[in-house]
């Protein structure tokens, strides 16, 4: 008998694409849900996004008005610092581009900050040129809330802590100011590719 059989092919799982796949991560089929506290529930009546901080003026948008922007729709792999990856995640949402031409910056940074007091630092390069989006539809539904909504940030080229969920605005700063994860000894910038994901790393 030969040492590989046909019922051994048979049974196999498609195979990842590996090179889809950073160091160190699987590749899962669910989306677990990773949360630091209580899921916020603000109603949409309330639910506003603003962009300030070192901008010449901030601005904010209802959310009637945030989705009257114009909106993309990325499929992306995703990233978790706890080790999951999941492939072809379709997102709708508004690119951090579009948002940011609302405004005049010189800022070369940005904290993300949630409902619930979630904080998360970004370059701004780490965000611009396609890179980054506000997420307010997940599969092609509404976000969940659990999975951050009405509106979550979606940075997909970083470990998913960057992805702010509850997202309510973006503060842009001269100095690059460590979010939650980043105070407690996350990894500053978090690219999985480099695996960077503790201080040191
Ligand atoms: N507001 C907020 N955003 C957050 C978190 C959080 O605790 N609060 N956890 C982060 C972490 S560590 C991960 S892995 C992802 C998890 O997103 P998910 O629950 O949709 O999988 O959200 C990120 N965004
Ligand atoms: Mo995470």
């Amino acid at each position: 008998m030969s040492p590989i059989s046909r019922g051994f092919f048979g049974r196999r799982q498609p195979v990842e694409d590996t090179s889809r796949v950073p160091p160190g991560q699987y590749v899962t089929r669910d989306f677990p849900v990773l949360s630091a506290g209580p899921t916020p529930h603000t109603a949409l009546g309330e639910w506003s996004f603003t962009i300030s901080g070192q901008v010449d003026e901030p601005v904010s948008w209802t959310w009637e008005e945030f989705l009257a922007l114009p909106s993309e729709t990325p499929t992306v792999d995703i990233h978790c610092v706890t080790k999951w990856t999941k492939f072809d995640t379709t997102w709708k949402g508004v690119s951090v581009d579009t948002l940011l031409s609302a405004v005049n910056t010189e800022a070369p940074y940005l904290t993300a900050w949630s409902d619930g007091g979630y904080t998360t630092n970004l370059a701004l390069d780490d965000v611009t040129d396609g890179k980054a989006w506000v997420a307010y539809e997940f599969g092609g539904a509404p976000l969940e809330s659990e999975h951050g909504g009405p509106a979550r940030l979606l940075v997909p080229h970083l470990y998913f802590w960057k992805s702010a969920k509850w997202v309510r605005g973006l503060t842009l700063t001269p100095d690059d100011e460590p979010g939650f994860w980043e105070t407690y000894g996350y990894h500053n910038h978090g690219d999985p590719w480099l695996e960077q994901r503790y201080q040191g790393d």
